[in-house]
């Protein structure tokens, strides 16, 4: 399948845009770690994986603001209610999540009043908007498409990176409506918000709050939540940063909730031996991706490799997609790739909702197209392969036997 970009001739006004948002200031600067060399191996529209605030203590919005739990997050009493309640009973199913999948965007918030997302972002059903009630108890008043980790409220659109945000979302669910993009599972997935990654506190601590609110709404409230996409990351050298990154995808991983994490932006450096964070957490739900060129034929200038932890590439070069503002533009970088692989998992859960993380993850490197240029690079040696991902889980569907009557509520 064809990733949805114009061509450079069409959008000559567009990329004008583009170069001058490649210039911005939150650009990452080069570093040795990253192995950056050089920066003619970036395209104008490259943006950097975000990495958040350093770590510093005193962070702007308390942890009181967390209330819905989590390691480094103050728990009001009786807030936990998932460890409170009566035990479960392992031989009970679980109540089956019903509708589209749920992809969880954790990054600067989207822009959900965008014109081709506006349909596709996920609306809390619990939420009455705008009344600055908690109206479904989860400790956010007003948490209507996502949370903000930043700011510890309910919009996620406010703060940095919303257009890293947007431009993924996009990607993964833009509307098949005849203007902009149309994400690669248009009308098959929500987009939850967890925005305001960047802002208030460092990467690390905002990750683990996204978590805990991902973890609580689909355990406790039975959102419909399959994935999260992680176009960010960063180096975390000290062995308790690492162990608190493994913990929080842990989480993920009890929650079935696969985590689809972009590699870094070397310039061809290799990742094997370097604590990126989360890309490089070697858990059973974290796919790792790598970038391909805007032709799919060879893995971009820009990006990083590691045939240790970088499970695939998939396309994340000039990538055509929404930003705030009812606008859209190309942009480049594993950012790009990873939420072409987030949005081909979306695929594969409408197709089949019994699948889990796992199933999905194995599906997707299963199906890779081995890429000459990928071996000994990436784990597989392949790039994805969209439909040949949706097939594999299509063949998944058991189909029904005669006898039984369907679903009522199927
Ligand atoms: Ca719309
Ligand atoms: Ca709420
Ligand atoms: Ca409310
Ligand atoms: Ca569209």
């Amino acid at each position: 399948m064809e990733i949805n970009r114009k061509s450079p001739a069409s959008i000559a006004p567009t990329a004008n845009t583009a170069t001058s948002r490649a210039q911005a200031p939150k650009a990452k600067p080069l570093t040795v770690r990253d192995g950056f060399d050089s920066q003619g191996a970036r395209p104008s529209n490259f943006v950097d994986r975000p990495t958040g605030r350093p770590s510093t203590p005193g962070a702007s919005v308390p942890a009181s603001a967390f209330a819905f739990g989590g390691a480094n997050v103050a728990v009001k009493p009786g807030a936990n209610k998932v460890a409170d309640t009566k035990p479960v009973d392992p031989s009970q199913p679980k109540p089956k999540l019903t509708g589209e999948p749920v992809i969880a965007v954790i990054d600067g918030g989207v822009d959900y009043k965008h014109t081709d997302l506006d349909d596709a972002m996920w609306t809390n059903p619990g939420e009455v908007e705008g009344d600055g009630i908690d109206n479904d108890g989860n400790g956010i008043a007003d948490d209507i498409h996502g949370f903000n980790v930043g700011t510890g409220k309910g919009d996620p659109f406010k703060g940095e990176g919303t257009d890293h945000g947007t431009h993924v979302a996009g990607i993964i669910a833009a509307e098949d409506n005849g203007e902009g993009n149309t994400g690669i599972a248009a009308g098959k997935a929500k987009i939850l918000s967890v925005g305001g990654l960047y802002d208030g506190a460092d990467l690390l601590t905002n990750f683990e709050r996204s978590v805990d609110y991902l973890v609580k709404m689909k355990t406790e409230h039975g959102v419909n939540i399959r994935a999260a996409n992680a176009s960010f990351g960063d180096s975390y050298r000290d062995v308790a940063s690492q162990k608190r990154w493994e913990a929080a995808i842990q989480k993920l991983a009890d929650a079935d909730i696969l985590l689809l994490a972009a590699t870094a932006n070397g310039n061809g450096s290799n990742m094997n031996n370097v604590p990126d964070m989360p890309a490089n957490v070697d858990l059973p739900n974290v796919l790792t991706v790598a970038s391909m060129d805007r032709n799919n034929d060879k893995l971009a200038r820009f990006s990083s490799h590691g045939d240790k932890v970088v499970d695939l590439a998939a396309v994340g070069e000039d990538v055509f997609s929404t930003v705030p503002g009812n606008d859209w533009e190309e942009m480049s970088g594993t950012s790009m790739a990873t939420p072409t692989v987030a949005a081909t998992a979306a695929r594969m859960f409408a197709e089949n909702p019994d699948l889990t993380a796992v199933q999905v993850r194995d599906l997707i490197l299963k199906t890779v197209d081995p890429d000459a240029d990928l071996k000994g690079k990436v784990i597989t040696g392949g790039k994805l392969n969209i439909q040949a991902a949706i097939d594999a889980a299509k063949a998944t569907v058991e189909p029904k036997p005669e006898t039984q009557q369907p679903v009522a509520s199927r």
